[in-house]
């Protein structure tokens, strides 16, 4: 039996390439370390000879990816002197905010679009005491007045246009590193703002350059259709999917998305809500694995990409999972096509309802 340290999250980790110093107080809920988890029976039934692993980010600790990065910001917020935070979000940035401002002992204000959050990511910000203000407007037009109210008041802003997200979410591309031994050959990842996919490219570029590995991967983004900024080559005013998280038409890093496909030599592509939703359902049916709508994007273009052969066979493919399914109980059991029975509560009704089944 051999006894490892007690895991204490990626600033720990990864502290000589982050920018912390050895007495910065670290503000950690245990975040990174997620499963990579090898896909056994989408790649059967797309009959294609192809090895897909799956980043599953939803098992971050409040559910999504974006604790890579609130760890690192809400640490430098604290060591700069800060008393609150402010985010814009379409709910995954604000549950993180309002935990991560939690476990400080500081103050989280979250810009939300009234009634177009999943009800899981309202419920952590309220449950966490965050200050939710609820806009009548969307992500982009909440983003815009944090950008104004962090010039005005002493708020600390944890978008991330924070440079600290990014340091952050880089990580995940580590991990994957060194789980594959090797870079994948694609990186399939949904994109709303283009943190995401920018930070990762930044963690493979850093494991790259120090001759850790020798191999960067493909970036594929894929978008939502009615939310497609990279597609339509400029911003979309009134974006619109099923998947709320990334409904967001004015993305914040766009030049540096461009930039990732440009060095990687990746493309964008985009779904529709109805390819999202059969993703999910691929996900959650045939692998056991429940993320949310946003999340399945990644595997949606990729099956796609996979199937028309753009992404060729005997390739090793990584798609990011970036937040977990119960953040949306809603969609799943709206698009859900399997039945609740109702019986009598004895012996003989339940049987008959298993007979019927089997
Ligand atoms: C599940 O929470 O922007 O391309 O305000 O929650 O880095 O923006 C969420 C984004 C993908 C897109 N999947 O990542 C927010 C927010 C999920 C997300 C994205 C988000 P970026």
């Amino acid at each position: 039996m051999t006894f490892h340290p007690r895991y204490t999250g990626l600033i720990d980790k990864y502290r000589d390439r982050l920018p912390v110093h050895d007495d910065t107080r670290v503000i950690s809920l245990g975040e990174g370390n997620t499963p990579l988890i090898r896909l056994n029976n989408i790649p059967r039934l797309l009959k294609k000879d192809v090895d897909i692993y799956v980043k599953f980010e939803g098992l971050n600790p409040t559910g999504s990816f974006k604790d890579r990065g609130m760890t690192m910001a809400v640490t430098k917020a604290v060591e700069e002197g800060s008393r609150a935070i402010i985010c814009a979000s379409t709910g995954n940035t604000s549950a993180s905010a309002a935990a991560y401002a939690a476990r400080a002992g500081i103050t989280a204000f979250v810009l939300i679009p009234d009634g177009k959050i999943a009800m899981g990511k309202l419920a952590q910000a309220m449950i966490h005491g965050a200050v939710v203000i609820q806009i009548k407007g969307n992500f982009d037009a909440g983003m815009e007045l944090v950008k104004e109210v962090g010039k005005e008041a002493p708020v600390t802003i944890v978008n991330s246009i924070n440079p600290y997200r990014l340091q952050g979410q880089k990580t995940a591309a580590f991990e994957i590193l060194e789980e594959l031994g090797t870079a994948p050959d694609f990186h399939c990842i949904p994109v709303g703002n283009a943190g995401n996919i920018s930070a990762h490219w930044m963690g493979y570029c850093e494991f790259h350059d120090h001759g850790i590995v020798n191999n960067r991967p493909t970036m594929v983004g894929y978008q939502a259709s009615g939310a497609a900024p990279f597609l339509r080559g400029k911003m979309v005013d009134n974006p619109e999917t099923i998947a709320t998280a990334i409904r967001i038409g004015h993305p914040q890093s766009w030049d540096k998305a461009w930039a990732v496909q440009r060095e990687s030599k990746g493309w964008f592509d985009e779904c529709s809500d109805e390819e999202i939703l059969a993703a999910q359902r691929m996900l959650s049916g045939k692998e056991g694995i429940f993320c949310e709508p946003a999340s399945a994007t990644s595997v949606a273009g990729a099956m796609r990409d996979i199937t028309n052969g753009k992404i060729p066979e005997g390739s090793k493919i990584v798609c990011t999972l970036t937040g977990h399914g119960l953040k949306d109980p809603d969609t799943a059991i709206k698009q859900s096509t399997s039945s609740v029975i109702t019986v009598e509560a004895n012996l003989k009704s339940v049987k008959e309802a298993i007979l019927r089944h089997v």
